[in-house]
């Protein structure tokens, strides 16, 4: 029985007065469907065809093949490669979406749209391979949306993505190339998954894992692409000051959430607000118009321009909970079909806003960048009128609000790093890493998940690796936990960072102007954004002379859920990452299938995956391969 919920103390306040209003959260939903099925847990169901469901019995039982002769171990890895596909599938159609965005400014198409960060797109079209001297801003615009869009047209089976080469080490390039697990194009890629896994196809398991990684490597490609491409349009994150958690909606405002993934809404919608404002504080509100943000599209507003964060994924139900949200802005992923529900009880309006993502129950207002500003108006308006329809008594924001101090996208880490030595900025980390006051590096990534208690892991684990000095980087949903539980301030850092870390902490964020540490946990940005970590893993493994899985590098997902999550697990595992699992993954029914992800891979990738729910002890393990990877080093 799931009895578990949240350590959000904005959530906890609220979730009584949904009960004593009979409005289900999904905190009941996840209870109602206790116990969850032991089969498809185990990973042991196969709805392949319509011969089954088959099922596969875990004690040796009963029957150990489906219908068509699958066993436990094909129908484990099928499933999973389709999950990586599908996360591939997810994160790549946003890296598309943006690339033909650039396409679209380049040839004059789009006028709600500007390259904001100029110095950026340059830097990504000498990373490309484009020329850029004495070059018009938009032929180098051209250019670089061409040659990311290459990565969904190749044909040619043994090229490798550009982004991937542009992104990656040569040594990692080589050390994969080899398997077969290399994409030459993200679609095609996506493309022989869902093709290998069909009925009657691939049934090695082993063969059917490689598939599935060049698919999750197919993700990479397309977040890499999103983040950087995103860069140049919105701006490259810069450290900002700002608010996390549910009082950041305001009583007085109109109060407009955007939640979702993809940039190219939310910014018009921030854009238009400031244009509307007067018209909100004309029908009353005092404030003007709050934009917050939710999830990813939150993470990616705060970390470029420090918009305050209401909610991570599990939350954010409970930012209509409040009583005092006027709209729900909604675009792509990770976006619970239960908000029209919840809404229909109080006044906000849920709109939604891409063609193929729509919801019963929703408002929709059809989004299209050739008439971006014309749908955000729209949506802003609806969101002034609502503001006219609030139940004053329904009103309930949790006094619920911490600092967090955000922005380190590669570039802000390299500039502050910088700061301390001009001449080579990776030296202070190279040197902090090897006297030891730096352990290690650990990349938060992942969601939230009903399995768990909402951000618990999260915030236990980062605690017990900041007092073992190992520095910590987030993303996602993983990134907004940190920032309501207050690990992105310089209180956090001394507080809870050991002796060595606090130092370089210190000694970084006080030559960077910010008056004294850096937080705790470095915000990176939305799930896209972990290529921005790779980023500078990549950097620093250059700068060592060796290859990803020689640093004491490791990532942690505790709650990961979606199948981008599943995707990004696995492209970190393949690039040589030790990757922490926090949650059980639904393949325990075949040791075969997990002992190649927890074991043998760590010999084909150097990366691998390392299963642990209990919080603790999962610090302690990944403090041990930290260690480990240290001694590997020789420091
Ligand atoms: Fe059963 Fe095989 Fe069909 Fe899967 S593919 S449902 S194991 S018959
Ligand atoms: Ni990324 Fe996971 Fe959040 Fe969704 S937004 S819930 S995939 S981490
Ligand atoms: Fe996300």
């Amino acid at each position: 029985m799931n009895t578990l919920t949240s350590s959000d103390p904005g959530v906890l306040e609220l979730l009584p007065i949904a009960k004593s209003s009979g409005i289900e959260t999904v905190f009941d939903r996840a209870k109602a469907q206790q116990p969850q099925c032991g089969f498809g847990t185990l990973g042991l169901c196969c709805r392949t065809c319509w011969k089954g469901p088959c099922r596969i019995d875990p004690f040796g039982e009963g029957p150990q093949y489906g219908v068509c002769g699958a066993d436990a171990d094909t129908i484990v890895a099928r499933q999973l490669a389709r999950m990586m596909a599908g996360g591939a599938a997810a994160h790549s159609e946003h890296g598309r979406h943006i690339a033909l965005a650039l396409l679209g400014i380049s040839k004059g198409e789009l006028p709600d749209y500007q390259i904001r960060d100029e110095a950026k797109l340059v830097a990504i079209a000498s990373r490309l391979g484009i020329s850029t001297e004495n070059r018009s801003m938009l032929d180098i615009v051209r250019d670089v949306a061409t040659v990311s869009l290459e990565d969904f047209q190749c044909q040619d089976h043994d090229k490798t993505c550009n982004w991937l080469k542009a992104t990656l080490s040569e040594k990692r390039v080589r050390r994969l190339k080899p398997l077969g697990v290399v994409p030459h194009n993200i679609d095609a890629t996506i493309a022989q998954t869902m093709a290998r896994t069909h009925v009657g196809c691939d049934a090695d398991a082993s063969n059917i894992m490689l598939g599935g990684i060049r698919a999750a490597l197919a993700d990479f490609d397309g977040m890499a692409l999103a983040t950087e491409l995103s860069d140049a349009l919105f701006g490259t994150p810069t450290p900002a000051v700002t608010a996390a958690n549910l009082g950041v909606i305001k009583p007085n405002a109109v109060n407009v959430a955007v939640t979702g993934h993809n940039p190219l809404l939310s910014e018009v919608v921030c854009d238009v607000a400031k244009q509307l404002n007067a018209e909100a504080v004309q029908a009353g509100a005092r404030d003007g118009i709050n934009i917050i943000g939710i999830c990813c599209t939150g993470n990616e507003l705060m970390v470029r321009h420090g918009i305050p964060l209401a909610a991570n994924y599990l939350s954010q139900e409970m930012a209509i909970m409040t009583g005092a949200l006027d709209v729900m802005v909604v675009d792509v992923q990770c976006i619970m079909p239960s908000l029209p529900r919840i809404a229909a009880c109080f006044h906000t309006q849920v709109v939604t806003t891409m063609d193929e993502n729509k919801m019963t129950g929703a408002t929709h207002v059809s989004f299209h960048e050739k008439h971006a500003a014309e749908a955000a108006r729209e949506i802003i308006r609806i969101a002034i009128k609502a503001y006219g329809h609030r139940d004053p008594r329904a009103i309930h924001i949790p006094d619920r609000k911490t600092t967090a101090i955000v922005g380190f996208g590669a570039e802000s880490v390299l500039d502050a790093l910088a700061k301390v030595d001009a001449a080579d900025p990776l030296r202070p980390l190279v040197d902090n890493i090897r006297s030891g006051n730096i352990q290690g590096i650990a990349l938060f990534c992942g969601c939230n998940n009903t399995r768990t208690q909402q951000d618990e892991s999260f915030v236990r684990i980062a605690k017990k690796l900041a007092g073992d000095n190992v520095l910590l980087l987030a993303t996602g949903c993983g990134a907004g936990a940190f920032a309501k539980h207050g690990l992105m301030t310089q209180q956090a850092t001394e507080q809870y960072a050991g002796e060595g870390l606090k130092s370089v902490l210190t000694a970084i964020g006080t030559a960077a102007g910010l008056g004294g540490p850096l937080p705790l946990v470095l915000h990176m940005g939305s799930c896209v954004d972990n290529s921005r970590a790779v980023t500078v893993a990549t950097a620093l493994a250059k700068k060592l002379d060796v290859d990803l899985n020689e640093l004491p590098l490791v990532a942690s997902a505790p709650e990961a859920m979606s199948e981008k999550a599943v995707a990004i697990g696995t492209w970190s595992v393949a690039l040589g990452i030790p990757t922490h699992l926090g949650t059980v993954p639904q393949a325990m029914g075949s040791p075969n299938v997990i002992r190649l992800l927890t074991q043998d891979a760590k010999d084909i990738f150097g990366g691998y995956f390392l299963v642990e729910s209990n919080p603790d002890a999962a610090a302690e393990k990944l403090f041990a391969v930290i260690r480990e990877k240290r001694s590997l080093l020789g420091i």
